[in-house]
């Protein structure tokens, strides 16, 4: 039984959106992360995953399989320096020693080319891979592991097999990936995030024929990666609701509602939000995606801006996530949902459903 807007219990459909999986999306582990200056565990981990699949499949989805992909619409959105340092990352840290020698078991930055280190003289490109890591890297808390590139790559592939799904004519996927990606720009990455998976899917829903797409970020995070990679571009829209970060939030630098121009809209809101006025600003992102005149929607959906999340303050609740589903599933488009944060392992597998849930709804489904 759930509620509804109305608060009317009502039996649950079961879900019918097909959930798109690779196993190879666990071989991530971060191990830990170095959090101004101390190692933390690391909560972007791969039981998330396994809480999501395992709530979406009791409730009736189907899984769908993973298929390859070449990296066509992924150079399309991050620099080819990028994803060759991801695909070879951990083979030279292993190769220079620092894991026996050091008993540094990850990739981590520990000096980074800082516009006024180097004024107007180009940096060098390091000889030291420590050093090369702080050229791609802009925090110290996105660890790289033996198995982070094959899952990145995989949750890369994930996004692009849910694209398929759609534009062969499912209505709705869901790719259900970690490492998240939506914090990675065309060139450097951080926030727990290695490759942009929701951008690489709106790219490739560009390509095969979506002639204006809409990137909806309802992570508690400021989506500053597809903002970034889609800056100069007006056929995609890229919206994001997150927690100010003048207020003293991740990714800090970033995301005030002062960045908006007519492709882009932040719409920052304060430590504290609850249902009410997060789901109207998703329905003020949603309008704007219906203005824009999209062709189809990739949801990057975090389920972070929820009330127990260790990662962000804000204090949503399942309603909302459905609430905030049924208005992006209400605009009627062909949609992907790509995951992207959501830290409580209790909570974030029914998070998830009630937003999935929300999303059919609100599409008729
Ligand atoms: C994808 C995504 O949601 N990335 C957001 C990463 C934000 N990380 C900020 C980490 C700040 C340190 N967290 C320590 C939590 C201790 N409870
Ligand atoms: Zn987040």
């Amino acid at each position: 039984m759930r509620g509804d807007a109305n608060g009317i219990l009502s039996a649950a459909m079961p879900l019918s959106i097909p959930v798109v999986w690779s196993d190879e999306c666990l071989l991530h582990e971060p191990g830990g992360e170095v959090w101004i200056g101390l190692p933390i565990p690391g909560d972007e981990v791969p039981e998330r995953a396994l809480r999501i699949r395992e709530e979406l499949t009791a409730a009736g989805a189907p899984l769908h399989p993973v298929e390859p992909h070449d990296d066509g619409a992924l150079l399309d959105v991050h620099d080819p320096s990028l994803v060759d340092f991801l695909r070879t990352a951990w083979e030279r840290w292993d190769h220079e020693g620092y894991p026996v020698e050091h008993g540094q078991t990850r990739v981590v930055a520990y000096i980074t080319p800082h516009p006024g280190l180097a004024g107007d003289v180009e940096p060098l490109i390091p000889a030291s891979p420590a050093a090369l890591t702080g050229l791609f890297c802009f925090d110290t808390m996105t660890p790289v592991g033996p198995g982070t590139w094959s899952a990145a790559r995989a949750a890369v592939d994930c996004a692009l097999t849910a694209c398929d799904l759609v534009l062969g004519g499912a209505p709705l996927a869901y790719a259900c990936t970690r490492p998240p990606g939506h914090h990675v720009t065309r060139t450097a990455y951080g926030g727990s995030c290695y490759l942009n998976n929701a951008a690489v899917a709106a790219q490739h829903l560009r390509r095969r024929g979506a002639g204006r797409v809409a990137v909806v970020d309802v992570d508690a995070h400021h989506g500053n990666g597809a903002q970034s990679i889609f800056r100069d571009r007006d056929d995609v829209l890229t919206a994001s609701v997150h927690v100010d970060p003048e207020a003293g939030w991740f990714p800090h630098f970033l995301g005030t509602a002062r960045e908006s121009h007519g492709t882009n809209l932040n719409l920052p809101v304060p430590p504290r939000t609850g249902d009410a006025s997060w789901v109207a600003a998703v329905a003020h992102l949603a309008d704007a995606t219906r203005s824009f005149g999209a062709d189809a929607v990739v949801l990057a959906l975090g389920v972070d801006a929820a009330a127990a999340d260790p990662e962000s303050p804000l204090d949503v609740t399942p309603a909302g996530f459905r609430e905030a589903g049924r208005l992006v599933g209400g605009l009627g488009l062909p949609t992907v949902v790509v995951q992207e944060g959501g830290y409580d392992l209790a909570s974030i597998g029914g998070l998830v459903r009630a937003a999935l849930e929300g999303v059919e709804e609100g599409s008729g489904g």
